[in-house]
């Protein structure tokens, strides 16, 4: 039996490298699109890389854009997948208020110019199609917990960008009977997520706080509450969704909240930090007079419109794909701080070695 072809877009991203990395092992030809950039950007998928000289190479990657349809109907025509997973998105929420055009033209757009590519390629019958829908849609959310029926409200230029991107999944596989899907992921996170998602941002600062690397932690909104799952896990599940014999949306999602305090309270304890929220008394550099590290609100974080809450409901997800999230937040927390701690162990010793080590938090 020939192996099965899969185009991965945002291939570059958290969640694409860990499909990649997936798809490979259940022994799939992966195809990944990458966009160009001045520095290498697949420091992700470094591991997964194949020679382009080898032959019978089961791994490429092409260059292309969600918002350059030509190069998307080229890819597509030349590597004929069976099963295509939209994944690239611009997709920092707060960037968004920032960038909203542009999100609008790779979220909502790149998704359509995807499924018209299929059209005019005639793939429409022959190819799947999976599409990374967000909890963002919830925004301000109708119903709790959220499930595949709660109203959309979405609260930001991505949120409604990815509202387009839902809606036209859905009419492209009525109009014209594609196997095309949402999967409506809660945040999900892990050791390789964006360093300015607020997870990461936390572990990675708390980790270089601890070995004197950085001094404060600065963040938004505390109170925000979300509905954090490992990666690893929603990754299975948008294979499985392209895996059924007719295509629905699900909704994905561990049933568990907590709150972005919680979320700094569980990193500081796993790295032996106690974080102190009293945000006064502090000196110049952020620490109290015990030499707790503080971590500071600064307002440049909090969004124009805010999602305060999310707890999803995945229960259709349990009962038709058998599917249920295996890491708990105790378990992804250790994982992340663990492996930020190796990182910022790593900065350390270039610095005292003299170089310049990584020096960013935003
Ligand atoms: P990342 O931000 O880690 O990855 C996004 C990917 O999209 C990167 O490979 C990025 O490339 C690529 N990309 C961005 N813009 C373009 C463009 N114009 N053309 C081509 N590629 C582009 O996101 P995640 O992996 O976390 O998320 C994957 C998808 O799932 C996204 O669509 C996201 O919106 C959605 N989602 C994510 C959730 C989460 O909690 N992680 C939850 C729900 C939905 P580069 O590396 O060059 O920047
Ligand atoms: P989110 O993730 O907006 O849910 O989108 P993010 O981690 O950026 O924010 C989560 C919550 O934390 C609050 N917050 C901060 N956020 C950031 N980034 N930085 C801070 O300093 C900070 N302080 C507080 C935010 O206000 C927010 O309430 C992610 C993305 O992966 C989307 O692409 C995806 O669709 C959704 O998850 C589900």
């Amino acid at each position: 039996m020939t192996a099965k072809i899969a185009l991965i877009t945002g291939v570059t991203g958290q969640d694409g490298a860990y499909l990649a990395e997936f798809l490979l092992d259940k022994g799939y030809e992966v195809h990944g699109i990458k966009r160009r950039s001045s520095l290498f950007n697949t420091d992700r998928i470094d591991h997964l890389y194949q020679d382009p000289h080898v032959s019978n190479r089961r791994f490429t990657l092409h260059h292309g854009d969600m918002t350059d349809s030509s190069s998307l109907v080229r890819i597509i025509q030349q590597v004929q997948p069976d099963e295509i997973y939209n994944l690239a998105a611009q997709s920092h929420v707060a960037v968004s208020f920032e960038e909203p055009e542009y999100t609008a033209n790779s979220d909502a757009l790149g998704a359509l110019r995807i499924l018209e590519a299929m059209r005019i390629l005639g793939m429409e019958k022959r190819a799947r199609f999976y599409q990374a829908s967000t909890s963002e849609l919830f925004g301000l959310v109708q119903e709790t917990p959220q499930k595949e029926t709660t109203p959309f409200y979405p609260r930001s230029p991505y949120a409604v960008a990815k509202l387009y991107a839902y809606w036209i999944t859905v009419n492209y596989r009525e109009a014209y009977g594609m196997y095309a899907c949402n999967g409506i992921l809660f945040n999900h996170e892990s050791p390789i997520r964006g360093e300015t998602f607020v997870t990461r941002k936390i572990t990675r600062a708390l980790a270089r706080i601890k070995l004197g690397l950085q001094d404060c932690l600065f963040l938004g909104n505390l109170d925000s509450k979300r509905d954090w799952g490992h990666a690893r896990d929603y990754i299975e599940m948008q294979w499985l969704m392209l895996q059924q014999e007719k295509p629905e949306d699900f909704v994905i999602a561990t049933g568990v909240q907590y709150s972005v305090r919680d979320f700094v309270n569980a990193a500081g304890a796993e790295i032996g930090i106690s974080v102190d929220w009293r945000g006064s008394g502090v000196d110049e550099k952020g620490y109290d007079a015990q030499g707790n590290c503080i971590v500071q609100v600064d307002p440049r974080y909090f969004r124009p419109t805010e999602v305060e809450t999310l707890l999803g409901d995945a229960t259709k997800a349990r009962e038709k794909l058998g599917w249920t999230p295996r890491t708990t937040f105790a378990e992804l927390v250790a994982e992340m701080v663990r492996e930020d701690l190796i990182a910022a162990e790593r900065d350390e010793l270039v610095k005292k070695h003299g170089y310049k080590a990584m020096d960013r938090h935003e």
